[in-house]
């Protein structure tokens, strides 16, 4: 087995590899772009070794903000013709060429971990940060609550693609007039771990919506038939706003009615409790359906500050049924498949969520969700994400969010379990 030192070290230099100056691409090939919450992991990955660089990547980040606070989950830095859909497809008009939709809010809880390391270090930066942040959280709050809990207009803002919380919204699309187009993302890996054709040519439809109402989020609200309230969006954005309020009263900023947006986000929060399957769940905004799924997505809800014994009832089961941490689905579920992508796979970025939350609230399961993590990148590497049950590699090598995980969490050299 490889020494954790060794690990150490190619984890740092899977995070210089993929450093582009200023920003960090996810994997060479694949995802040549900057993405949103792989760039906050990268940057709490940085800052293990160099303070700078870690700042570095969040204030590239928010160098894309719109003028609305949104933060794009791409920005097309330099064209590359690898990845599609490209700038020309999304059509927008940012301050960087950048996709049109946002994606998990994690940054602010990554910079207050990164400004924990060093206070000093990070004083202006974060200074500079916090405005931004404040925007980007309530762009959000602004357009995207239902009941409280925040929505994804498209199955990528989610940063979980093709989950099955998404099938019954996508099913309601009708793509027939999307046209043709060249996929590249199965150039470069096998379709098999990736999402199908039927997916793609949803989300393809959704970017050609988008661009037609130029990106205008209210009418967006109207036109858009794809509206989920989702677990990830909502308790990301809760623990966030948490974290940034904390930050602020630290750097002497003004955080005048934050509380009470964290108190609505609490209260949107509990709107995604599903009594019937007693778990959070996904929750279509357009109809009122429950999604009916157990995702890796309810267990962020210790990251929230919202624990809860009967969801910790099913990490404990789903823990016992899989080998190599949370599934991004139940296996117990039909539409488990521990292959393909977010249907099924365990991802490091999301274990260290959930086991942060976990490790927080003093729960016990936190200590398993970060050993099984750190075996599983012991043992397969540094890959995108892995099959939960025989631990083989998936998707995309040499990662940059699996590094920073290991890092800033799962190594050994963390000194924490
Ligand atoms: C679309 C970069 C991103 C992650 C997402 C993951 C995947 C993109 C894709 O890769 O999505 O945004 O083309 O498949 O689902 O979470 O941020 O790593």
């Amino acid at each position: 087995m490889t020494s954790h030192t060794s690990l150490d070290l190619e984890a740092r230099n899977i995070l210089k590899q993929n450093d582009r100056g200023g920003y960090t691409i996810p994997t060479a090939g694949l995802y040549p772009y900057q993405w949103n919450w792989d760039s906050a992991f990268a940057a709490m990955g940085f800052a293990q070794f160099d303070i700078a660089r870690a700042w570095q990547e969040l204030e590239t980040l928010f160098s894309g903000q719109w003028s609305d606070g949104m933060v794009p989950h791409i920005l097309f830095h330099q064209p590359d013709p690898g990845y599609f859909p490209g700038p020309d497809v999304w059509g927008c008009e940012g301050p960087i060429p950048s996709s049109g939709i946002s994606q998990p809010p994690v940054a602010a809880t990554m910079a207050r971990l990164i400004l924990q390391k060093d206070p000093e270090a990070g004083r202006a930066a974060m200074g500079r940060l916090f405005p931004k942040m404040r925007a980007w959280h309530k762009w959000f709050m602004d357009w995207r609550l239902d009941r409280g809990a925040v929505c994804v207009t498209h199955p990528w803002e989610s940063g979980r693609d093709n989950a099955p919380e998404w099938d019954g919204a996508m099913a309601r699309i009708d793509p027939s007039d999307v046209g043709e187009y060249t996929r590249r993302d199965t150039s470069h890996v096998d379709g098999s771990m990736r999402p199908t054709k039927y997916d793609y040519d949803r989300y393809i439809w959704l970017v050609q919506l988008g661009r037609r109402l130029h990106w205008d989020q209210a009418a967006m609200l109207e036109e858009n038939p794809f509206r989920v309230a989702d677990p990830t969006m909502t308790f990301t954005l809760l623990r966030a706003h948490r974290d940034l309020m904390v930050m602020g009263e630290l750097l002497g900023l003004d955080t005048k009615g934050m509380a009470q947006e964290i108190f609505l986000l609490e209260k949107g929060a509990q709107t995604l409790w599903n009594e019937e399957l007693g778990s959070y769940d996904a929750r279509d905004a357009k109809t009122g359906e429950w999604a009916g799924c157990i995702s890796s997505a309810s267990f962020l809800c210790w990251l929230a500050g919202l624990p809860s014994d009967r969801q910790a009832e099913h990490l404990e089961r789903i823990l016992d049924a899989t080998n190599f941490g949370v599934p991004s689905h139940d296996p117990a579920s039909d539409r488990f498949d521990p292959k393909r992508y977010w249907r099924g796979p365990t991802w490091a970025v999301v274990n260290m969520l959930i086991g942060l939350g976990l490790e927080d609230a003093g729960h016990p399961l936190g200590k398993r969700v970060r050993e099984l993590t750190r075996e599983l990148i012991t043992r397969f590497g540094f890959a995108e994400y892995f099959d939960p049950m025989t631990g083989e590699a998936a998707g995309g090598k040499s990662f940059t969010w699996t590094a920073a995980v290991w890092l800033g969490w799962a190594s050994p050299a963390r000194g924490r379990t």
